[in-house]
């Protein structure tokens, strides 16, 4: 091999592939979030889902990237008397939106106080099953595709209860909840290192997630909350890996200075979602045909809310269009050589490229605005919902 790197292969611009690039949002980022202290309230803030799909269609309408909306179950019920879910997904197609994946809630019930599908008594796992057939009930009313399990169980002192036999109850569980999926429905599965179990948890890192999925079958796939390992942990690693197995079934991205801190992706870390985004480049899975699903998990403290969001999606693009960038030619090119510091130049090349105005032109060119933040602030939209969602209670997280 040469030690020139080759020419690019096509002239074409690498940033056109973001076309078809899509980031999913969360609808609890959209009402007040707090620490364990305080939560603090701010104006407009959504009262129910259909607000809340409202200011996520937003965040759409102005960067033409997030096209769908995760739902969290109970947060989200919809009652009959506002038309079920069935209005939620029709709101959502008015809006321009979709309804994403449908997340399962196992840690705000006191049943689960041990647990919830590991707990020790049957009649516990039963109820945490049942509950995930509900999800699947409102996945089939929204269209949703997958079913997104966070798993809080866990033990908090050694000896409390069987690492082994909570495993077992675990893999039974779960077995139970696949087996209510349609075809053409996934499971993802997430996993976290600590909190709210300070000991143990039952599915605290990828490679248990994948031990779980790879049992169940093809439908489970791992989902990578960026907020949920220890600190220096190689992430880029765990998606390359989960990517080589095509268990990489989402991501939750978030950022974090010490644990789920939940800030705003790419705030804390943005060379860290740079190289995760590398990865997924390398892999082709920023395609929609690898159907990894680039999901937010993030709260809004003390930051404005759909602002927060409209930062966090582009921030993402950003990180996404400095990763397309890469010479790979150049960067094989340079492996092949056993040229370390060459290679990583190609790579840091690109991390360092002002891709903004790009960005920017690109969005003018598809008909959106050159500055997403700026068209919301101009546009008016927080006074009118602040004057308009007076009365009722003020979704928060949690409720
Ligand atoms: C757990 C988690 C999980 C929950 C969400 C609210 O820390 O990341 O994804 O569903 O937070
Ligand atoms: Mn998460
Ligand atoms: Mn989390």
């Amino acid at each position: 091999m040469t030690d020139q790197p080759s020419a690019p292969v096509t002239g074409g611009d690498p940033l056109a592939e973001l076309d078809e690039f899509s980031i999913e949002l969360p609808s609890w980022a959209f009402g007040n979030a707090g620490t364990r202290f305080k939560v603090f309230s701010s104006p407009g803030v959504p009262r129910d889902p259909f607000e809340k799909v409202s200011d996520a269609a937003q965040v759409h309408r102005l960067t033409g990237l997030a096209p769908r909306v995760s739902l969290h179950i109970p947060w989200d019920l919809v009652p009959d008397e506002r038309g079920g879910f069935d209005a939620l997904a029709a709101h959502a197609r008015e809006e321009g939106v979709s309804i994403g994946a449908i997340n399962s809630n196992l840690f705000q019930d006191d049943d689960y106080r041990l647990g919830s599908l590991a707990h020790p008594e049957e009649r516990v796992r039963d109820k945490a099953i049942a509950h995930h057939a509900q999800c699947v009930d409102v996945m089939r009313a929204t269209g949703s595709r997958d079913l997104k399990l966070w798993l809080p169980d866990g033990t908090n002192y050694p000896g409390q209860d069987s690492l082994r036999a909570r495993q077992d109850r675990l893999a039974d569980s779960l077995q139970q909840v696949y087996a209510l999926l349609d075809p053409g429905m996934r499971l993802l599965i997430e996993y976290k290192l600590f909190e709210p179990s300070f000991y143990s948890m039952d599915i605290p890192d990828w490679g248990t997630s994948l031990t779980h999925c790879l049992a169940l079958g093809d439908q489970a796939v791992v989902v990578l909350d960026t907020g949920h390992h220890a600190p220096s942990t190689n992430i880029e690693f765990i998606v390359m890996m989960l990517l080589r197995a095509k268990r990489l079934g989402a991501f939750d991205f978030n950022s974090r200075f010490y644990a789920d801190d939940d800030l705003m992706v790419g705030a804390a870390d943005p060379f860290q979602l740079f190289r995760i985004l590398h990865e997924i480049v390398e892999q082709d899975a920023h395609l929609p045909s690898s159907e990894v699903s680039f999901m937010l998990d993030q709260c809004h403290n003390i930051e404005p809310k759909v602002r927060g969001q409209l930062r966090s999606v582009l921030n993402v693009e950003e990180g996404l269009a400095k990763a397309l960038l890469v010479d790979e030619p150049a960067l094989r090119a340079a492996h092949e050589a056993g040229d370390v510091l060459g290679a990583n130049d190609v790579l840091m090349d690109a991390y360092r490229t002002d891709v903004r105005e790009r960005l920017a032109d690109r969005r003018e060119a598809r008909g959106l605005p050159r500055d997403p933040v700026a068209a919301f602030t101009a546009s008016g939209y927080l006074e009118r919902v602040s004057a308009e969602r007076v009365g009722g209670t003020q979704a928060s997280w949690g409720a």
